[in-house]
């Protein structure tokens, strides 16, 4: 090798070792500095001293055309959920079972919208608004409410559940579509495609007067959302993202600057102060689909295992988890493996998300029983 090339390599190594140092002590600061995740805004009915997870099984399917994504609860169940979280120490799982999600295939219910019609309208709506009570009602007994979809329709009901019952809320929307389709500008009618327009006051002007979403009031602001790994966008995606300035990390953006930089970056967006209620809404095709192959809308190019779970590592970091939906496991789209694969890393993401990874230590305080978990359950108060 000539030397000017072996120079030239060798100045390229220490960039970058200078960069990841910065990243990694921007970090540090971040987490020391603010006392980020020392904030706890779940103070009530911990009658216990524990802390409760209410889990809730959403089998929508009418927000998009692949069957067997009802499947996803009783999936993801079987990959062990309750079992893998049970066992811990100061925490507390209630099974809320599944809401019921009545389907009639074909049904001829949709609006002419321009391109395409708006598909299912009435079961995605009946089903979200019993979503949305129930949240509503978990998050009164419990701390942090995980639903298990189901299609990503499901987060009109869980989102405006969680905005019921806590204020202030912010959305993390871990996918590789932003969801942000209305339906005049959807190419599909798809409705898990255009959950989030339902919700955010600033898209309010586009809404489309459609009776059975009447009851969805929007209750998060272009400002309250971040998206992660976002790949695959629509045209009429684009525009509103811009027109609105909504924040965001593509899956370029964390290949350029790593997931710890954009972590860091979309949570001090979305949360800077540190104290609100995050609502963690995970589709599993963030995932790479040599990771997550069962699902319905595969993009290649997507989160490694480990970036997936460093997201929700720093969402348990937090101390702000209050909701998570975890969707779009479709176990009929795969051979065996590939669906129970997909399963476990589902329940995997859980884990991490409420501060029960291998990696991510948990501490048992010494004069304590229970673990303290400092991620999503500190009680230390801000
Ligand atoms: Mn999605």
């Amino acid at each position: 090798m000539a030397s000017s090339t072996r120079t030239l390599l060798s100045k390229c190594r220490t960039l970058l070792r200078q960069n990841v140092d910065n990243v990694r002590g921007s970090r540090r600061n971040y987490h020391e500095g603010t006392g980020l995740h020392r904030r706890n805004f779940n103070t009530h009915n911990k009658t216990d001293g524990g802390v409760q997870i209410g889990i809730l099984g959403a089998p929508i399917q009418s927000g998009q055309r692949n069957h067997g994504v009802q499947f996803g609860p009783e999936a993801i169940r079987k990959a062990g959920l309750i079992e893998h979280l049970d066992h811990h120490v100061g925490m507390t799982i209630k099974d809320f079972g599944d809401v019921e999600a009545g389907y009639v295939q074909g049904h001829a219910d949709f609006y002419l919208t321009g391109k395409t019609p708006l598909r299912n309208p009435t079961s995605t709506a009946q089903a979200n608004s019993k979503v949305a009570d129930t949240v509503e009602n978990i998050l009164k007994s419990c701390d942090v409410c995980l639903t298990l979809g189901g299609d990503h329709s499901t987060a009109i009901g869980t989102i405006t559940g969680h905005a019921r019952a806590r204020e202030n809320i912010s959305v993390l929307w871990v996918d590789a579509h932003p969801d942000l389709n209305t339906p005049v500008s959807s190419p599909s009618g798809n409705i898990h495609g255009m959950p989030l327009h339902f919700l955010m006051h600033d898209l309010q002007n586009e809404r489309l007067s459609i009776p059975e979403f009447e009851w969805v009031k929007p209750c998060i602001t272009s400002s309250n959302l971040g998206y992660i790994a976002i790949r695959d966008i629509d045209p009429g995606e684009i525009a509103i993202m811009k027109r609105y300035n909504i924040p965001h990390c593509s899956i370029r953006e964390i290949d350029r600057n790593g997931i710890a930089h954009c972590m860091e970056k979309i949570l001090d967006m979305i949360n800077p102060s540190g104290n609100r209620p995050i609502h963690l809404s995970f589709d599993i095709d963030s995932l790479d689909p040599s990771i997550a192959p069962a699902t319905g809308t595969r993009v290649r190019g997507g989160l490694t295992y480990r970036e997936g779970m460093y997201i929700c590592e720093e969402v348990a970091r937090t101390g702000c988890l209050s909701a998570m939906d975890l969707v779009e496991v479709n176990p009929e789209l795969s051979n065996f493996r590939e669906a129970k694969r997909t399963s476990e890393v589902a329940v995997e993401i859980i884990k991490h998300a409420l501060g029960l990874s291998d990696t991510y230590k948990l501490e048992r305080h010494p004069q304590q029983t229970r673990l303290k978990c400092e991620l999503v359950f500190s009680d230390a108060q801000p």
